[in-house]
């Protein structure tokens, strides 16, 4: 691939599923790359005794194995984004153009295992933010701030959801607000902190912000992660750090069952990993304007999980895999039925050619996770994290089959 830009890019959670590819992604590009990690998400994995799929080296390693395969050099930071010296002193020195941000606890079921967990993501979450734009305004404050934010922070309201704002009609008069945030965990209740957070750094500081309202995000590989098993992401199947395709496909192959949640009628955006790296370009080529917070819904399809579980299941079979749908028990509390609709046309009109969720990408997830299938721990696909009480669960399940 030919470079294409030369922009100084700091991309914070440097060693994550999202943040790894990206880091090689742009470097393969002709940008000059920096990343930066705590290796916080590792100390999680060891906590609650989850590893990814595919064998991960440290990032030391990968950094040089990247070295090695493609001649371009990755900066390294390592500090920890709640520590305000070490934000102020890694961004005053390497001078961003651009800072693409990862770093952030990224798991709903995590948030919710009990109030230590829940006090953790949200003040990591948010005050790592926070720091982060209080060292933007104060040494770098024509650095464009590209954010990962989440679809999950609207919910699943009753209307169409817009991309970022909406305009409200009151009493005759008009204005435009942040499109209102009904978040499903608190997890997601940190991005929607974030999200208030950085447009008023947008106001008031005059910062320039892209907010990336990413959705569902699949797939195992990248062209880069491809080029050599040293460069893989850290795939996740496990309840905890797995998303719903990704587990469906580790299922299948595990021939353990397919776990639609409830009623399965759960819909949410999704986007393939390459597509996540081609928006985050999009974005960084695109800056926005001094004092504008830019709002984009990152995903590409919607689906419900009872149509991604049979989507898989279909596939799982044309190689031959005979996988079954079990419907499990949902340890969240979320609509199971509701009306979806969410705009995403802004990355499109920039330029993104997204690619669609057909049967042989999923065939594709499937043949690669099987080469690894022998490091599947079938006891960490189900790990029982429940969004309230039983008692409680059972009392809103009940008054839900009654509403219907
Ligand atoms: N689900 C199942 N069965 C499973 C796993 C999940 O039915 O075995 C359902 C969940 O109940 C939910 C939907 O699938 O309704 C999506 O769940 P998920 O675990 O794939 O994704 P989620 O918890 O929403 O979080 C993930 C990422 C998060 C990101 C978010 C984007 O972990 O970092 O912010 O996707 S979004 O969902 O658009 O908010």
């Amino acid at each position: 691939m030919a470079p294409v830009g030369d922009a100084r890019v700091l991309i914070l959670g440097g060693d994550g599923y999202l943040g790894w590819p990206t880091a090689m992604y742009l470097s393969a590009r002709g940008h000059q790359v920096a990343v930066a990690d705590n290796f916080a998400k590792r100390a999680w994995e060891r906590e609650i005794g989850v590893a990814p799929l595919m064998p991960i080296g440290t990032l030391d390693e990968r950094v040089a194995a990247w070295r090695d395969v493609s001649g371009h050099e990755l900066r390294v930071f390592v500090g920890d984004l709640i520590d305000y010296d070490f934000v102020e002193s890694m961004i005053g020195s390497f001078q961003p153009e651009a800072v693409v941000h990862y770093g952030e606890q990224p798991s709903a079921p995590y948030s919710m295992i009990d109030v230590a967990h829940a006090t953790y993501t949200q003040s990591n979450n948010v005050v790592g933010t926070l720091n982060v734009l209080f060292a933007l305004r104060d040494v770098a404050p024509e650095a464009h701030l590209i954010k990962l934010g989440t679809m999950g922070e609207y919910g699943t309201p009753n209307i169409d959801i817009e991309e970022g704002y909406l305009r409200v009609e009151h009493n005759g008069r008009s204005q435009e607000f942040l499109y209102p945030k009904s978040a499903g965990s608190l997890y997601h209740l940190s991005k929607v902190h974030d999200s208030h957070n950085i447009d008023f750094a947008c106001r008031i500081w005059r910062l320039r912000a892209t907010e990336l309202n990413q959705g569902v995000v699949y797939g195992v590989e990248t062209d880069e992660t491809a080029l050599d098993p040293r460069l893989a992401t850290a795939f996740h199947y496990d309840e905890v750090f797995g998303t719903a395709l990704n587990r469906f496909c580790v299922q299948a192959v595990a021939g353990e069952p397919i776990t639609p949640y409830g009623r399965g009628g759960q819909t949410r955006g999704y986007i393939n990993i390459r597509d996540t790296m081609a928006c985050v370009e999009l974005a960084l080529l695109n800056p926005a304007e001094e004092g504008e917070l830019r709002v984009y819904n990152q995903f590409t399809e919607q689906f419900s999980v009872n149509e991604l579980a049979e989507k898989v299941r279909d596939a799982a079979a044309e190689l031959g895999i005979e996988s079954r749908i079990e419907h499990a028990a949902n340890p969240r509390i979320e609509a199971e039925r509701h009306y979806y609709n969410a705009k995403h046309s802004k990355l499109v009109d920039l330029g993104l050619e997204p690619n669609l969720l057909g049967p042989e990408l999923i065939r594709s997830m499937i043949v690669a996770i099987s080469q690894h299938a022998d490091r599947i721990d079938r006891s960490k696909l189900l790990m029982g994290i429940r969004w309230a009480p039983k008692r409680q669960a059972r009392e809103l399940a009940r008054e839900r089959s009654v509403i219907g």
